[in-house]
């Protein structure tokens, strides 16, 4: 065809997408084969104008004589990565995902799904409707709506399991997981990893199947394999969710859907399928969790005084050092290994620098050239601004000095250097290679350019970085404080750890207060406490009943004078198989110390709801989170719920405490915590936020709360 005639088609085709300026798909000839290219940035989103693209493309080519085969293709970086998240919620316009998939399917000329990138949901939908798929090495396949509180409503359900059977797709569906390209291969999703020029390999790949019949290459005509097995394959996939997505609705109606492949005739399955995705849809947990998965997006456009994600410039990290290989020191310089960052480990102690494989050292000096420092020392101002001196003295000018404080206020760490710029809060959570949450924290000195640095930091060695502003306990642990407190307050009063801890776990939590509390380390907590007392000038005593002002209850210590310091002591607030065991039982002798405690203090036990162990905690958190964002430590109600999904495990699929108090309904919490104000006067915890009174009285929506929080720092 001559080049002038492919390059009319081409600009034809542009023009046809152009002439309905909505469609995000380029239509392109080239030779016998027409390119359907989904121009859609950044991860070409399945959204309406793409669909329609879609489906008029198939339909184009089918008229075109010249036309002998189609490619779909995605432009940039990647094939389409599922349905466009942003449109749901509002009125769903036609055509849906299913009628393009079924135009694609009864396309009389085969289909090619040409794959690089992250192919995900409604996108693998696209590519299971199409005849034939071929993808590049470094691609990934996957069904991740579950994460969003769905399931693959366009198919993939019905489709998955007639291509690899019904364990790999009650797995991928039920996950979420992306699957690397050799392994969607094995599994028979993939026809051909192709290398080099992805458009070369798909144009010559669609022009090798030209001709073939089809109807074998129709999903909607297969059945699935082993359905013989189906109970079996369905058990073993239920039991597995049940444990690892506690709580969760989603995975398990996807089990279920996924099951009736086998089960129903393929209209009637594709008819489940679509039903139970509009009943998840509209649950509260899907709200939660597509909440969720933009709130992990927006706190990385962080913003401080003076500047922002967009103004600040991340400086360099090519080399790091931690100092002190504790708990949280080796597990920092893990994170900071893994993500290929060289590490110097700095431990006074030989011994413990002989058992990690780091480049260890003894020496402040090996640490003169490194780009970044994070001190891991034990929690004690004095041991961590000698630390800092003495950085300050060794490291080069440009190095930034970290410190993992989980509670000292930065400015009286910083002022112990001469850079106070580059000084700066990076606080990870246990166990620190495990749990996802980076919260950087800024004091009055601290750099824009210094903040930038740790939040790239903090993308780079996997984890999800919030900003928050320097106070006592930062962002995470100061709501913690109530939440754990309140607990503390509870059994003291009347209830039970194991009570407690039910209520937490039914909620979501994966751990209730009293199990975490022997898996940190009671003797922790104790020491925390001496250290809070000492900065406050005072003493812990088995009389004492207030501290820093606030009702203060002493139950740890008596566990702690036990020697029951929880897991590593074999025994807690639980009793354990054995020392370091993790299997919790409810120990009598526990019940024997918290009778005495009570006797001591003159408190009468009395019978306590699940509701009041659950609005005493979960309430008090959510009004300190108020108090948080009016301060100003933190600028949105996402990096609270990021924080406390990534740092606390919160269930996801509550969206966080101030997502959830939106649902709840701010009204209902706000008159709780004035309840709770009257009757429980010795907590300042309880002192209602002034921001929360407001925006209940005004019964503010959620997307509303940003514009009232700035206007509350007024
Ligand atoms: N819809 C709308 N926006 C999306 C989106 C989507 N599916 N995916 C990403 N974005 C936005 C995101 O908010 C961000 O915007 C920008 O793109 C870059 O994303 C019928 C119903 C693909 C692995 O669940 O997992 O199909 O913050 O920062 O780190 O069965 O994005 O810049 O304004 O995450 O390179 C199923 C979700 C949908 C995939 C890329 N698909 N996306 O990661 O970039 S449900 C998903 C991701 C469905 C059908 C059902 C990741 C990614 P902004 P990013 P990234």
């Amino acid at each position: 065809m001559l080049k002038v005639q492919r390059g009319f088609q081409r600009y034809l085709g542009r023009f046809l997408s152009s002439s309905n300026s909505n469609m995000s798909v380029d239509y392109s000839v080239q030779g016998s084969v027409a390119v359907l290219e989904v121009n859609n940035p950044p991860v070409n989103a399945l959204s309406h104008g793409v669909r329609l693209g879609l489906k008029t493309g198939v339909e184009q080519a089918s008229r075109d004589r010249n036309v002998r085969s189609v490619v779909i293709i995605g432009k940039g970086q990647t094939f389409p990565a599922g349905a466009d998240i942003r449109e749901f919620g509002k009125p769903s316009k036609e055509p849906w995902l299913t009628e393009v998939g079924m135009a694609i399917e009864a396309s009389p000329k085969p289909v090619v799904a040409a794959i690089h990138g992250t192919c995900l949901g409604g996108g693998l939908e696209i590519a299971l409707f199409s005849h034939y798929r071929i993808a590049v090495p470094s691609a990934r396949v996957g069904f991740p709506e579950v994460a969003l509180g769905l399931l693959p409503g366009a198919g993939g359900t019905q489709r998955l399991s007639r291509l690899t059977g019904l364990p790999v797709a009650m797995d991928m569906i039920s996950s979420g997981r992306h699957v690397p390209i050799k392994k969607a291969k094995e599994y028979g999703i993939i026809d051909e990893i192709v290398t080099g020029d992805l458009m070369k390999a798909a144009l010559k790949f669609a022009q090798s199947i030209q001709g073939r019949p089809l109807k074998d290459r129709c999903l909607m005509f297969k059945v699935v394999p082993n359905a013989d097995k189906l109970e079996e394959f369905t058990s073993a996939a239920m039991a597995q969710v049940k444990k690892k997505y506690k709580g969760y609705e989603a995975p398990v109606v996807c089990i279920q859907t996924v099951r009736a492949s086998a089960e129903l005739p393929y209209e009637e399955g594709m008819k489940l399928e679509r039903d139970l995705f509009l009943q998840l849809q509209g649950s509260g947990q899907a709200r939660a969790q597509q909440y969720a998965f933009f709130a992990e997006r927006a706190v990385s456009r962080w913003v401080m005084p003076g500047g922002s994600y967009k103004t600040a410039k991340p400086l360099p990290v090519r080399s790091t050092a931690v100092i002190g290989a504790g708990t949280m020191g080796s597990g920092i310089a893990v994170c900071l290994l893994s993500a290929g960052l060289p590490v110097y480990l700095l431990e006074q102690n030989e011994k413990v620098c002989m058992i990690l494989n780091f480049k260890p050292t003894l020496n402040y000096s090996d640490l003169k050239d490194v780009d970044l420092v994070i001190e891991a020392v034990f929690e004690n101002l004095d041991l961590k601004r000698d630390v800092f001196s003495k950085l300050d003295k060794i490291c080069k000018p440009s190095a930034i000095l970290c410190t993992n404080t989980s509670t000292i206020d930065i400015n009286r760490i910083s002022t112990a250097t001469s850079r106070p710029d580059k000084v700066v809060g990076t606080h990870f959570f246990a166990p620190a290679y495990h749990m996802r949450l980076l919260e950087n924290i800024y004091g009055t000195q601290t750099s824009p350019d210094t903040v930038a640095t740790v939040m790239k930091l903090g993308k780079t060695i996997n984890k999800v970085p919030v900003l928050v502003k320097s106070c006592h306990g930062f962002l995470a642990n100061r709501m913690n404080g109530p939440f754990n407190t309140e607990s503390l307050f509870l059994v003291e009063e009347g209830a039970s750890p194991q009570e407690i801890d039910q209520v937490n776990e039914d909620f979501g939590m994966p751990m209730g207060p009293f199990k975490v509390r022997d898996l940190s380390g009671i003797d922790i907590s104790w020491r925390i406490n001496r250290e809070v007392a000492k900065a406050l000038g005072t003493t812990i005593t088995k009389e004492t009943k207030f501290l820093g002002g606030n009702r203060y209850c002493g139950l740890n210590d008596d566990f702690f004078e036990k020697g029951r310091y929880g897991r590593k002591t074999g025994k807690g607030w639980y009793l354990y198989e054995k020392v370091g065991g993790k299997i919790p039982t409810v120990d009598s002798e526990t019940e024997e110390i918290i009778n005495s405690y009570r006797q001591r203090r003159g408190i009468i036990k009395r019978k306590i709801t699940p509701q009041e162990i659950f609005e005493r905690q979960f309430y008090s958190c959510i009004n300190e989170g108020f108090r948080i964002l009016e301060e100003g430590i933190c600028n949105t109600p996402e990096e609270i719920d990021i924080s406390w999904i990534y740092g606390f495990s919160y269930p996801k699929f509550r969206g966080g405490p101030m997502f959830y108090a939106s649902q709840i309904g701010l009204k209902r919490v706000y008159d709780r915590i004035c309840h709770y104000h009257e009757t429980c006067p010795y907590s300042i915890h309880w002192v209602p936020s002034r921001l929360l009174k407001k925006l209940a009285e005004n019964d503010v929506p959620f997307s509303q709360w940003a514009n009232h929080i700035s206007k509350s720092r007024m």
